[in-house]
């Protein structure tokens, strides 16, 4: 059988079998190291499956940080080190420098710091980071309780309406159009809410590949049923204006549009923080798998193989 067939979760749980480990699962691995947990992971980014040499390349050097940063956040960690390797192709220079740049500012963002790397020759361009980081207290998938509400931050879909708007190469865009670019190509891992996930969230993951694939991958984790309310999913004005516009559906942007980087996690309702822009969308019950309303949604965003 050939991975494709396989799909992305049953090929790491082969893996899983293959190594007999109890670490993989979560966005980050937690180890101990003299009696110090850290948090570990690693993130891809490849020419041709998460961008285009035609995207300004800085982006992506701030995107590569910000992926491995946003699983970091979703484990209620801070990023501390990190190493990068480039697959390289024989490009100008210049590449290199604005990939650098955009990796530097990310990393002033984020407050960590690039202690190492690797260089490659490659047909494609790619950039593997790896990041460590440490938490006060390790968030995995696997936490969500009944009764818990479900929550995600900031608004969903708008990176997948960037990216179409990319690839319409486009003379000219609009300043909604712009924001929605700028959302897919300069993803802003939550930092700022590291504090109540770590304090608070009783379960967490990203959201890198669509709500739909994420949220069942929670509530399988957990062992829960997670029942969403369609009308409380977050969407931007941005969003609703380029489905307006090209006659779309808004909704099924923000439940199976991939890397938004925003944040699912669960916790009571009590928990509730009116200074982050959290966004209540359903509760945790006892069961399986997701639930729009009445209607099981099933996992229907992005699969890597
Ligand atoms: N085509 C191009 C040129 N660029 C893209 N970003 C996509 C397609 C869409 N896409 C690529 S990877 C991905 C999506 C929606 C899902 C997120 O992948 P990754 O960041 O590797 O998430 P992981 O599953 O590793 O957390």
């Amino acid at each position: 059988m050939r991975v494709s067939g396989l799909g992305e979760d049953a090929l790491v749980e082969r893996i899983k079998g293959i190594l007999d480990s109890t670490y993989i699962g979560d966005d980050t691995a937690l180890v101990e190291v003299g009696g110090v947990p850290l948090l570990l992971t690693t993130d891809a980014l490849r020419e041709g499956v998460h961008f285009l040499r035609s995207f300004p390349i800085s982006a992506v050097g701030w995107k590569a940080v910000s992926t491995s940063v946003s699983d970091v956040v979703a484990c209620g960690g801070k990023p501390l080190f990190l190493l990068v390797s480039l697959a390289l192709p024989d490009v100008d220079v210049s590449v290199v420098d604005q990939l650098y740049e955009g990796i530097k500012k990310a990393c002033q963002f984020y407050s960590c710091t690039v202690v190492g790397g690797n260089i490659t020759k490659s047909d494609k361009l790619g950039i593997d980071v790896f990041l460590l980081g440490q938490t006060q207290r390790f968030v995995a998938r696997r936490g969500a309780k009944p009764k818990d509400g479900v929550y995600v931050s900031g608004t969903l879909g708008d990176a997948k309406a960037g990216l179409e708007l990319l690839l319409m190469e486009k003379r000219q865009y609009e300043e909604f159009e712009l924001l929605l670019i700028e959302r897919h190509l300069r993803p802003t891992a939550r930092i700022d809410y590291v504090g109540h996930i770590s304090k608070y969230a009783n379960a967490c993951m990203d959201i890198s590949d669509g709500l739909s694939t994420d949220a069942n991958r929670l509530a399988k984790s957990s062992g829960v049923r997670l029942r969403l309310d369609p009308d409380r999913i977050p969407i931007s004005r941005e969003l609703r204006t380029f489905c307006q516009k090209h006659g779309k559906d808004p909704l099924q942007y923000a439940l199976h549009g991939g890397e938004d980087y925003q944040l699912l996690f669960t916790h009571p309702e009590s928990r509730y923080n009116p200074f982050l822009d959290m966004t209540l969308i359903g509760w945790v019950e006892e069961g399986e798998g997701v639930y729009l309303g009445q209607e099981p949604l099933p996992p229907a965003g992005f699969d890597h193989l």
